[in-house]
């Protein structure tokens, strides 16, 4: 006794669950030890809340002895690092994906149901960290998932707000966003690390300190007008059935230590508090702009504070493990999740020129060898630049580098295109057409070794267009990863019974090799396992219904056609054609009330940049015609429409499992990837959708027989666009296009009143920038298609299966392995769970 014994490895297979901390037993002990010390609770008394947050902290107990396990196998190591760099990470709830990585799920649930407790209740308590806008967001979650579930060494760097993305809510039909307080209670999964601290410089001015001797210079002072304070919080994200959690590290402002005593003597109290307000400030909420250049110094403090403090995380990293920072590219490798980050390129050459004093060469060899930049949008006023005062004012020494920066690979492109002024003027990263600013997407791709689309036609296009001059410079930096989702959390935490149903079909090794979906093939030809398909499906529905109820105050009929669609508000995405379309079956519906038409529930949900007017217009075009179409009693049992409050993450783990249709409808060459595509047919809803973004590869995969497609394409768009688009004279060649809008313009769903619609409807008409009208007849065409199967159960429940063993590609998984041969270079590390109770620790 008393004897340090070695480390015991424990095999996953064949664990013992209650010695290893699992089993229903040791939960139970586990829970009611965490609710009395670190609640302070006894049973009789505790909340819902303080059951959750005894079960969270439970939990994360078994994430934290894992984490050690892994800190020190990449300490000793030295294992090459992949870093995400992110102002966004979506996570959602995290309790019960933790759960279902840790293999828990339901011993968890019988060690809360012989407290008393019921597990969904307590899991229903956690408050989502809306941490991100949307898709690019919830990206990197899912990226995080994958990378821990592949035992990738990764480190997830982004900033901790203090208020996530709005609440929304409806009132009086219109979006109202109340401010969410994710924090309010505090979060059981962010453990804090006062101690991994950095300040961080902002404004002020630079000072060139030149030797007496030569004019040479020699070094360059940063005088700051403030320093924050960045410290670390971190959350561990656990990898399914390993024993790998990464390690997501957001960064949170706080006034620096030294107190501006000055300004205090001298009696200027306020002043010196000041700093600290303005501090606090800079991490407290996140943009809530959804591919929209904001364009405030606030937006630009955030990104430099937080790459700035990670980057000087990994710097310290590196130089614990090395000499020096000669080899910093060959232990990390920084992934730009767009360009919000990719100030990251000036700061490491801030840091190796200025603070470590590296020659502009070897640092710039390094810096191009660590960076890698994903872009996510095709959307041209969403590609980031700022205005050149602002970013100067920010950041000075950055401004300069830039500049310098600039220089050299202008001297670049002028070899290769010689004489080409307008080449120059195109790729330059300073804009200077008109007002100036400074192009982000140019610096990003400078300063990085690959660039990548989020999906085929997406990654086409980045190299035809949006970044045409630099793949002509560069091809070989050019590539494609198409996105991917989680299966763990979108599949099997949302869909339980379908998830249980394969398993027992075609055994359990699909949630990490999703490939092997496709032996669920054959039984897409079975009448007793379609039929067993509908029953998953209708459960789901009856779920969603409930919930529909509880949050719409709705009552939605399970028997009808579920036809969604989630995202965020935004034309190009065109929530309004999908109105179109709903008026159009609402008219023909009262004309002919014998017409023959699957029942339809059309729902929508989604956030609208609070600053974005047509969008909230959109919503309130949506409730509206909800409301009409609710109040008819002739469209009962036959057509009804929901708006689906506060779209998220949470809510989104209900809506998918239950969704017939996914309306995936934005202008072909819009929509750089979308995700929630492959959120639904994972979940085996049938796609309608044009050839924009992933869709092409969902069609692709599922074959067009299971695939509605409508709509013109990429090219045909452009043509059109060539040609002079002139959105009226759709509206007066088409008789139910006019009789379609005009109900809208009528007043017909605003109790008479014509002006609130006005300005969508004429800009319909005159603009249409996302060209509906084009579109408008192929969608309602194609929509008629979709009703006519839905009617026969069969062919539909085939086509459901088929779409769900087809979904295997778009893993998150198969992702991030092609990230990690064609971008990273980066290995798996196993972690080999040792045993603490043998007190090693
Ligand atoms: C987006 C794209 O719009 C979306 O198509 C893509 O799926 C995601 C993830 O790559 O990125 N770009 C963007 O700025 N947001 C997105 O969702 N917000």
């Amino acid at each position: 006794a008393g004897a340090r014994s070695a480390p015991v490895a424990v095999p996953l297979v064949g664990r013992d669950d209650e010695r290893m901390g699992l089993g229903v037993e040791a939960l139970k002990r586990a829970f009611l030890d965490r609710l009395v010390y670190s609640q302070a609770r006894f049973p009789e008394v505790a909340t819902r809340r303080d059951c959750f947050q005894a079960l969270a902290l439970a939990v994360r107990d078994r994430l934290l002895q894992r984490w050690v396990q892994t800190a020190r196998t990449y300490r000793d190591k030295g294992s090459r690092t992949v870093c995400y760099m992110s102002a966004e990470f979506l996570i959602g709830p995290q309790l019960g994906n933790n759960l279902i990585n840790l293999g828990i799920f339901d011993n968890a649930r019988q060690a809360m149901a012989e407290l008393g407790l019921d597990l969904d209740m307590l899991l229903d308590q956690e408050e989502e960290p809306g941490l991100g806008n949307g898709g690019l967001g919830r990206l990197a979650a899912c990226y995080l998932d994958s990378l821990a579930t592949l035992e990738i060494p990764a480190i997830g760097y982004g900033i901790r707000y203090e208020f996530g993305i709005f609440t929304q809510a409806i009132r009086d039909g219109w979006q109202a966003e109340l401010t969410d307080k994710w924090l309010r209670s505090g979060s059981p999964w962010l453990i804090h690390r006062p101690n991994v601290a950095f300040d961080i410089k902002i404004g002020g001015h630079t000072e060139h300190q030149y030797e007496a001797s030569a004019s040479r210079r020699l070094r360059v002072q940063w005088v700051p007008a403030k320093v924050v304070r960045g410290t670390a919080w971190d959350m561990p994200v656990l990898g399914y059935g390993v024993n790998t959690p990464n390690r997501l590290r957001l960064w949170s402002a706080e006034a620096p230590e030294e107190f501006d005593f000055a300004a205090f003597n001298a009696g200027n109290y306020y002043q010196a508090v000041d700093a600290e307000v303005l501090s606090e400030t800079l991490t407290k909420v996140l943009y809530p702009n959804d591919e929209m250049e904001a364009g405030q110094t606030l937006r630009l403090e955030q990104q430099y504070f937080f790459v700035a403090c990670s980057l000087r995380d990994m710097i310290r990293l590196q130089l614990q493990r090395e000499a020096d920072l000669s080899r910093f590219h060959e232990k990390f490798v920084v992934q730009l999740n767009d360009t919000h980050p990719s100030i990251a390129v000036a700061e490491l050459m801030h840091l190796l020129v200025d603070d470590y004093e590296m020659l502009w060469d070897e640092a710039w060899s390094i810096t191009q060898r660590t960076f890698a930049y994903t872009n996510h949008t095709l959307l041209p006023e969403a590609l980031e630049k700022w205005p050149l005062r602002l970013f100067q004012k920010t950041l000075p020494r950055h401004y300069e580098i830039i500049c310098e920066i600039n220089e050299r690979f202008l001297d670049e492109v002028r070899i290769r295109f010689p004489g080409d002024e307008a080449v120059l003027r195109r790729m330059s990263l300073i804009d200077e057409d008109g007002a100036r600013y400074i192009r982000m997407a140019h610096l990003a791709v400078v300063g990085s070794f690959a660039v990548n689309g989020v999906a085929a036609l997406h990654s086409e296009l980045v190299k035809s267009d949006i970044l045409k001059d630099f793949y002509e410079l560069w091809p070989e930096k050019f590539r494609n990863k198409t996105n991917g989702v989680t299966p763990r959390r979108f599949v099997l935490l949302a869909n339980p019974t379908m998830s249980q149903l394969i398993d027992e079909t075609i055994g359990k090794g699909w949630v990490t090799d999703m490939m092997r979906l496709r032996e669920l093939e054959p039984y897409a030809d079975d009448p007793a396992f379609r039929e067993k398909w509908r029953g998953i499906k209708r459960g789901n529905k009856e779920h969603l219904v409930r919930e529909i109820k509880r949050v719409a105050h709705a009552d939605a009929d399970p028997a009808s056609m579920f036809d969604v669609q989630v995202k965020r508000i935004h034309e190009y995405k065109r929530q309004h054609l999908n109105l179109l379309h709903v008026i159009s079956l609402y008219k023909r519906l009262k004309d002919n009330p014998n017409l023959v038409v699957a029942p339809r529930t059309v729902i929508f949900g989604g956030k609208a940049a609070p600053g974005y007017r047509m969008a909230k217009l959109m919503i309130r075009l949506a409730t509206a015609v909800a409301d009409i179409v609710g109040r008819d009693p002739a469209m009962h049992g036959r057509l009804q429409v929901v708006f689906f409050p506060n779209y998220n993450v949470k809510s989104g783990q209900s809506i998918f499992p239950a969704a017939d249709l996914s309306e995936q409808i934005s202008l072909a060459g819009k929509e750089a990837s979308g995700t929630g595509n492959m959120k639904f047919q994972m979940n085996g809803a049938l796609t309608i959708g044009t050839l924009d973004g992933a869709n092409v590869e969902i069609l692709e995969q599922v074959g067009e027989e299971n695939f509605f497609l409508f709509g013109m394409n990429t090219p045909e768009v452009k043509e059109l666009r060539r040609c002079g688009y002139r959105p009226r004279d759709y509206y007066e060649a088409n008789p139910h296009l006019r009789e379609v809008i005009d109900l809208i313009g009528s007043g017909f769903f605003t109790r008479g009143d014509r002006d609130v619609f006005r300005p969508l409807v004429d800009h319909l008409l005159n603009h249409d920038e996302y060209m509906l009208l084009a579109d408008f007849q192929s969608y309602i065409d194609c929509q008629e298609k979709v009703s006519e199967a839905y009617i026969d159960y069969e062919r539909w429940s085939r086509m459901s299966i088929l779409n769900v063993a087809r979904s295997g590609f778009f893993s998150s998984d198969r992702a991030i392995k092609e990230y990690c041969t064609d971008i990273w270079r980066v290995e798996p590390v196993r972690i080999e769970l040792t045993d603490l109770s043998e007190d090693d620790l």
